[in-house]
């Protein structure tokens, strides 16, 4: 299938699966429900949750893990979005535009903003610990492990500490990497281990996928860099030029342009080259890799 049915195919599923399992804006806790559903509902890519899909199907095509992978997905998703509406808040980034829409806290004040990032990543967890019948319990608790910590004090929240720490001081590049592993890359690796395992693969299937995971949670972050740098805020749906504006190392910053962008295509490739062993089920996952390089977005 070409990526980009692919694509659309997944996110739809993502979307669908979203709104059946988040909470309805009725009853008492409307107003806080409506924030929350509002920052998950407003155009994402849903490059997370489809990751982790894919890495499922790469080792399984049983409907019951695909339908596992899909609630672990929208889990991490839910904890994307606490992460971006804290990141646009006046006391992180200050934001007022995220997908070319308000920010959270313009339309629901710095309070409801907090409030609706605490919901989405406490439901996480409510939805990744419900008690399923497809999945031992040993593998639900490993990927429930392997999500706080990557969302956590040594993974992203960590990382958006480090990193505010950082502003408009200079830094070795060692430093920088250390903020992208734990800040962006730690939630992509995620995705892709717990679909993986999931989807009931061996420890070294579980090596390969972390060593993907790993490559494109880079070339993600790389390309963030480039694209802060080089596209405008109507593409971006997002302030372009932001990173520079508040003195963030970058990549383009250490490297230039041309030299970041070889970068990305090498952690794209070393992404790539660790499916080797995997064969034809994980095409989709070679594909986003290559997609994380060329988005525009
Ligand atoms: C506030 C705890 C806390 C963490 C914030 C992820 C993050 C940490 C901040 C976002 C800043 C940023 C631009 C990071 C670069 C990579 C990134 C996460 C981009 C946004 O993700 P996409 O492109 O967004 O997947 P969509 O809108 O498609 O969901």
């Amino acid at each position: 299938m070409e990526i980009n049915q692919y694509l659309n195919h997944k996110k739809q599923l993502v979307e669908d699966k979203l709104d059946s399992l988040m909470l309805a804006a009725d009853g008492p806790f409307s107003d806080h429900i409506e924030a929350m559903r509002y920052s998950l509902f407003v155009g994402g890519k849903r490059v997370r949750p489809i990751l982790c899909l894919a890495s499922t199907e790469a080792v399984s095509s049983t409907r019951a893990l695909l339908e596992e992978a899909l609630i672990i997905g929208c889990a991490i998703e839910c904890i994307h979005t606490y992460s971006l509406i804290h990141d646009d808040l006046p006391a992180m980034d200050d934001d007022e535009l995220r997908r070319g829409q308000p920010t959270n806290h313009i339309l629901y004040g710095e309070a409801g903003a907090i409030l609706a990032g605490d919901g989405l990543l406490t439901f996480a967890f409510e939805l990744l610990a419900k008690s399923r019948s497809s999945i031992s319990t040993a593998r639900q608790l490993r990927i429930i492990r392997l999500v706080a910590e990557a969302a956590g004090p040594l993974g992203m929240v960590g990382g958006q500490a480090l990193d505010i720490a950082g502003e408009n001081s200079n830094y070795p590049f060692e430093h920088l990497q250390m903020i992208h592993r734990s800040k962006t890359g730690a939630l992509i690796r995620c995705c892709v281990q717990a679909g993986g395992i999931a989807g009931g693969a061996d420890e070294q299937q579980i090596e390969q996928l972390t060593l993907y995971g790993e490559a494109i949670g880079l070339a993600f972050q790389i390309v963030d860099d480039l694209l802060d740098a080089t596209s405008t805020t109507e593409v971006l749906g997002k302030s372009a030029g932001a990173d520079q504006m508040r003195g963030k190392a970058t990549y383009p910053a250490f490297f230039g342009i041309e030299k970041t962008k070889s970068l990305a295509l090498q952690a794209v490739e070393q992404a790539k080259s660790a499916l080797d062993a995997f064969g034809p089920p994980a095409a989709p996952l070679v594909q986003l890799a290559d997609y994380i390089y060329a988005r525009t977005h």
